[in-house]
């Protein structure tokens, strides 16, 4: 399924959906486009970005070309984290997408929306993962953690 330029709101349905976007359909640095899936589910469903990412890569260089069966390695995010970043606004899920990969992996949320080209917001469910402990950042996300999660559980799928 898959939204194409501009603005869409996508419903899947019943069953496993992909939702697929391609380079074409991102906005501009200064006018994201942003797409709103109203009922992801996280057991079924998954977002497929590989054509959206320019360039992304896992840890190793190799392109994924080395792994076992050409996938990302499920142990590493590789510079993922340059391009996707991953907030909890309400209930919902906002995934901050540069498709150039210009983000720092540290940056502030300003700093984030003048780089992201495309944002896709999935209604009323969390896939994210907080750091947890008792520390004052314990309820920041753990991107790291949440681009993991999400690779694991195919909900994710970028290469
Ligand atoms: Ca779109």
């Amino acid at each position: 399924m898959s939204g194409g330029k501009g603005n869409d709101t996508l419903t899947g349905g019943d069953g496993k959906d992909v939702f697929v976007w391609t380079l074409t359909d991102r906005g501009t640095s200064d006018q994201a486009a942003v797409d709103t899936i109203t009922d992801f589910n996280k057991k079924d469903d998954s977002l497929n970005l590989r054509d959206l990412l320019r360039g992304e890569r896992d840890d190793d260089g190799d392109n994924g070309k080395h792994s076992n069966n050409g996938d990302h390695e499920k142990s590493d995010v590789g510079d993922l984290l340059n391009y996707v970043n991953v907030a909890k606004v309400g209930g919902n899920t906002v995934l901050h997408i540069s498709t150039e990969g210009k983000f720092s992996g540290n940056e502030s949320s300003s700093a984030i929306s003048n780089k992201e080209d495309q944002t896709i917001v999935l209604k009323d469910v969390d896939l994210t993962v907080e750091k947890g402990g008792h520390g004052e950042h314990a309820h920041d996300i753990d991107q790291t953690a949440t681009l993991l999660s999400m690779l694991k559980n195919g909900n994710l799928n970028v290469d």
